[in-house]
């Protein structure tokens, strides 16, 4: 391997192992890049899925013990695509043998594992990034620059949203993600932790303090592979959570997600408010921001222009960005991180950050006054 080459190895192959791959694939394409990812190895528990999954999506070898692959001299990057569960043990161990770590959010199940992983991260010479991907779309990394130059003004209110209803169906079976032992938390963990790093990311402003609820609409669910028993299990996760806080510098937040939202698939929504301006986003229609300035209504900003976050390594103007682009624009801000020996954004430290405010709100649950 050249210098310039590092060796990645991926742990997990399912939806984000599958996301992650198209990024480790196709990013020296399009980006100048200081390091080439090299995709060396994948893992996963099933050997015939594991090998199958390297093949179709360009990994050179698959095991089905992830030791083995932070045991590699050739891996210089563990990226850690499994469910919450599994992170800490596995980050841990990668970041105590030097290697780079990505991991996708949440950081982790609870704050005690998020915080051993950030102490973990702070002693390894190996950098640690928190794969908030959503920052990494165009318009929302427009947006905070907007809001960086000062064309708000100061702010005064943050909306944020992430709706989805992909459970809204009772029969729909209890995946682990609608299971505490796997998932530490439901839509809160999933999609609210997106949220809250995403208004921290556009702000610049940090979650000061929240209190919420939590709910759980649909109590018991079939149990997967259960077929026509129609044998049913307890779901141990939230539905849906909706909180209120306060940013850094005295702007009130509000957040709700929800896994309930009919006819919402992936509906990231973000709207800032500031004494001279106000933006919205909704990752629906992603390749636009709306911004309002100089007291007049929204206007769309379409965020396909060469100076525009990222775009410029794409397509022409108006040929807009998908999904997977964030992945790939992740992994490029990760590997320039790593060349230039500084840590990553967000690193491991800004994703305990986010799981306290998941635990604040879990823990709030329930404080609130019943009306008479
Ligand atoms: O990270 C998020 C997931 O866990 C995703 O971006 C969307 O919501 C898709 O699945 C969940």
């Amino acid at each position: 391997m050249s210098e310039r080459t590092v060796g990645v190895g991926m742990i997990g192959y399912a939806f984000m192992g599958r996301v992650h791959s198209q990024a480790w694939r196709t990013v020296s394409a399009f980006f100048d890049l200081p390091l080439t990812p090299s995709m060396r190895v994948i893992c996963g528990r099933s050997k015939e899925a594991a090998g199958a999954a390297a093949e179709r999506m360009g990994w050179a070898e698959a095991v089905t013990d992830w030791r083995a692959v932070i045991e590699r001299d050739d891996v210089g990057i563990v990226d850690i695509c499994t469910p919450g569960d599994s992170h800490a043990e596995i980050a841990i161990a990668a970041l105590a043998a030097g290697k780079h770590v990505i991991c996708e959010k949440p950081l982790a199940n609870t704050v005690q594992e998020a915080a051993l992983m950030a102490a973990a991260a702070a002693e390894s010479a190996g950098r640690s990034m928190v794969a908030f991907n959503y920052r990494r779309v165009p318009a929302v990394a427009l947006a905070r620059r907007l809001v960086a130059e000062g064309r708000l003004g100061e702010i005064r209110h943050v909306r944020a949203q992430y709706l989805q209803d992909w459970v809204v169906d009772p029969d729909f079976p209890l995946v682990w993600r609608l299971r505490k032992d796997k998932a530490g938390s439901g839509a809160l963990g999933d999609i609210g932790a997106h949220i809250i790093d995403t208004a921290e990311f556009v702000t610049g402003r940090r979650v000061v303090g929240v209190t919420g609820l939590t709910e759980t609409f649909v109590k018991e669910r079939p149990i997967e592979g259960a077929g026509r028993t129609g044998e049913k299990g307890t779901v141990t996760v939230d539905d849906a959570a909706v909180f209120v806080g306060r940013m850094s510098g005295g702007a009130l937040a509000s957040f709700e997600a929800t896994r309930f939202a009919t006819g919402r698939k992936n509906a990231l929504r973000i709207e800032v408010n500031g004494a001279l301006g106000s933006l919205y986003f909704d990752f629906e229609a992603m390749n636009e921001l709306w911004v309002s300035e100089g007291g007049a209504g929204f206007t769309r900003i379409l965020v396909t222009e060469p100076d525009h976050p990222y775009a410029g390594a794409w397509w022409p103007p108006g040929h807009g960005l998908g999904y997977e682009h964030t992945f790939t624009h992740e992994i490029k801000d990760f590997l320039e991180a790593i060349a230039a020996g500084t840590d990553p954004s967000p690193s491991f430290a800004d994703g305990l950050r986010v799981q306290r405010v998941l635990e604040a709100v879990e823990q709030s649950n329930g404080t609130y006054k019943e009306i008479p």
